[in-house]
């Protein structure tokens, strides 16, 4: 490291949660960070720090700092609400019922579709504050609620602009085979043709994603589409992610490994076969257990497998008007624990360096190491256990975006 850095951190812990550090959290105890530019260029234990000025110094006070956490999976930006399904739904009907009687995701797509982008851009906002609040650095924004060429760009350029008034990373992924619009209507394999042939090309060719989505499902679109999706998405050289065995076992999840999916999300139903297939293939696990609770599930994702076959689990919100209306990354992460049985620093490890594997930037992010990028947050707590333990009051002191000192929220 040079002599002299933009900043530097000293007394703190910090949970690296870098893998080639001992411990469930790669913790060092007593460190100090230096950070030049983006990029750390520095961390360790304090008393090797090398002799250096900094233009700015922060005594972090015995706090932990961890990597800025990452939401790897939100429809953030979207029309409307659906409060008047959540009721139908307390009163007895279900998610695919309400979806099947042009209630659920078609609900979302009217309310996108009449919405201007100023007024998508207006209520993502609070959405997205409140992730920020509470130590995100990085967010996935997924569109799929325009579902024709207009507003499928609408909503990916309304997640872009956000990324440009916020410290926020924000990762862009084209979901416009998340459901069939009405106006295609018995024609799925059509609406498929316009997705491959004409939506992706158009998002593609203005650089608006990052990554290309699906919902594989009995009440969306079958294996078959979705590996045509798939193939459309590897000719622009997109890498793919796929909504998998949310509600059903149906192969989607073994489609996906095999096609090098960098993650699969929601995974409730999928078999050993899966597990073996998404462990040979590098694809991470995306959990969404705020969809599990909003939907009352009762089929939890075979984490012991998952674990012991050394798949990546990544956490997130699926911040969505109908599934889980949650903005809380670190309420999923409690989720995470007490619904599907995750240790606490699983929860970490899932919002951090497994959800960078799942976008496929855990080359840049998702861990405190020499060379990523300076995206951190310093959390005034005694333990890393506490960010799973406690919802509501820990909030981060300070936080880092690219090594800017910023407010949090
Ligand atoms: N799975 C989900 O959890 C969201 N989309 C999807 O494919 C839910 C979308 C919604 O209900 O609006
Ligand atoms: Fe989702």
């Amino acid at each position: 490291m040079t002599e002299r850095c933009d900043l530097l951190i000293t007394n703190v812990h910090a949970a690296t949660m870098d893998p080639s550090i001992p411990g469930a959290y790669g913790a060092v105890e007593d460190a100090a960070v230096a950070v030049t530019g983006k990029k750390i260029v520095w961390i360790g234990p304090r008393r090797e720090l090398p002799e250096c000025t900094a233009d700015l110094v922060i005594d972090g006070e015995g706090q932990w700092l961890t990597p800025g956490l990452i939401d790897c999976h939100t429809h953030m930006v979207y029309g409307g609400h659906r409060a008047s399904e959540f009721a139908r739904r307390l009163g007895g009907e279900s998610y695919e019922e309400v979806a099947r009687s042009g209630g659920g995701i078609l609900s979302t797509v009217r309310a996108t579709r009449a919405a201007s982008a100023a007024d998508l851009y207006r209520s993502a906002e609070p959405r997205l504050r409140a992730l920020i609040a509470e130590g995100v650095t990085t967010v996935e924004v997924k569109s799929g609620y325009g579902l024709d060429l207009e507003t499928e760009l609408k909503q990916l350029r309304v997640a872009r602009r956000l990324a440009q008034h916020h410290p926020v990373n924000i990762l862009t992924t084209c979901l416009a085979a998340h459901a069939l619009p009405p106006e295609y209507d018995g024609r799925a394999d059509e609406y498929i043709d316009l997705v491959c042939e004409e939506i992706l090309p158009a998002v593609a060719k203005e650089q608006l994603a990052d990554a290309v989505d699906m919902f594989c499902e009995n009440i969306a679109f079958s294996v078959e589409q979705c590996q045509k999706v798939i193939l459309a998405a590897q000719k622009l050289d997109l890498p793919v992610k796929v909504h998998a065995e949310q509600l059903a076992s149906t192969g989607a999840t073994r489609m996906a490994a095999r096609a090098g999916a960098l993650s699969v999300e929601h995974i409730e139903y999928i078999t050993d076969a899966d597990v073996a297939a998404m462990a040979e293939s590098g694809t991470a696990a995306v959990l969404l257990p705020g969809a599990f609770y909003t939907l009352k599930e009762t089929r939890v994702p075979p984490i012991d497998k998952l674990r012991a076959a050394g798949v990546p689990m990544a956490i997130s919100t699926d911040l969505n008007p109908g599934s889980c209306p949650i903005a809380s990354l670190r309420l999923m992460m409690n989720m995470g624990c007490n619904l599907f049985g995750l240790t606490p620093a699983e929860a970490l490890a899932g919002v951090t360096r497994s959800a960078a594997r799942a976008l496929g930037i855990c080359c840049s992010r998702g861990v405190l190491r020499p060379g990523l990028r300076a995206d951190m947050a310093l959390w005034p707590m005694e333990t890393p256990d506490q960010l799973a333990y406690e919802v509501g009051a820990l909030k981060p002191a300070e936080m880092f975006f690219g090594g800017r000192h910023v407010t949090a929220g």
